[in-house]
């Protein structure tokens, strides 16, 4: 899968995705992340990007014409190695948005090509929006952040566990928490050695043997 990210600060990206299981992703080309200065598509000697809101108000919005510059010179630099009628998914991050949930997450992992828009302050002129440059706008949950980097980097660690390959079998994502096998609930307990811990036991059925239990009650045990 080929992400590219427009952000003012692609260093905040360095860290979450440069680790474990991301990283590997990376190395093995299962995961083609690329950054996109929004600043460098700014105009005149200030490199403008943000302007202040029409009506008045707090904060500044990134302006209409150096994110659509951005969308659109990806997208035509994309078409230099894939054919025209290959369109990238593009998400736009805000509070405003449909809620991230597991199953729009496996939807995700099916798309091959993602621009992901990280707004700071207010966000964005909305006739970038309504104008076509956006597919979708997400919500990772009903709280308010200082921009759209952490949204983005918690969309790109829940999509590429999902993306063939990327998982090792002992990391699988088939019984975890929302999935289909668990009736989209989230998962039962886990327990590890040893077996007694300051008087705390492990349940007996788990150390029994008995799979046919153990699956009995781990599937009475999810939420
Ligand atoms: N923001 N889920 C404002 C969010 C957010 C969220 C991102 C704050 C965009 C401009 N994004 N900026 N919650 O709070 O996605």
């Amino acid at each position: 899968m080929r992400i590219d990210v427009i952000t003012l600060f692609p260093a905040m990206f360095q860290g979450p995705l440069t680790e474990s299981i991301l990283q590997r992703a990376r190395d093995n080309g299962l995961l083609n992340i690329q950054f996109h200065d929004l600043r460098t598509f700014g105009s005149g000697n200030y490199k403008q990007i943000d302007d202040r809101p029409y009506g008045g108000g707090a904060g500044m919005l990134f302006m209409c014409e150096p994110v659509v510059n951005a969308i659109e010179k990806i997208t035509e630099e994309g078409h230099k190695t894939q054919d025209k009628g290959h369109r990238p998914h593009r998400i736009y991050f805000s509070p405003r948005g449909k809620k991230l949930k597991q199953t729009g997450v496996e939807n995700l992992a099916k798309e091959d090509w993602l621009i992901l828009l990280c707004a700071h302050y207010e966000g964005i002129d909305q006739r970038i929006i309504d104008g076509g440059w956006i597919d979708a706008e997400v919500s990772i949950g009903d709280y308010v952040l200082t921009g759209g980097e952490l949204p983005a980097m918690v969309m790109i660690d829940a999509l590429a566990r999902h993306i063939p390959g990327v998982l090792g079998k002992d990391e699988s994502a088939q019984d975890e928490s929302f999935s289909k096998s668990l009736g989209r609930k989230k998962e039962y307990p886990h327990y590890t050695r040893p077996e007694e811990f300051r008087g705390l036991r492990v349940p007996d059925v788990l150390l029994s043997g008995n799979h046919a239990e153990i699956d009995k009650w781990r599937k009475g045990n999810t939420r």
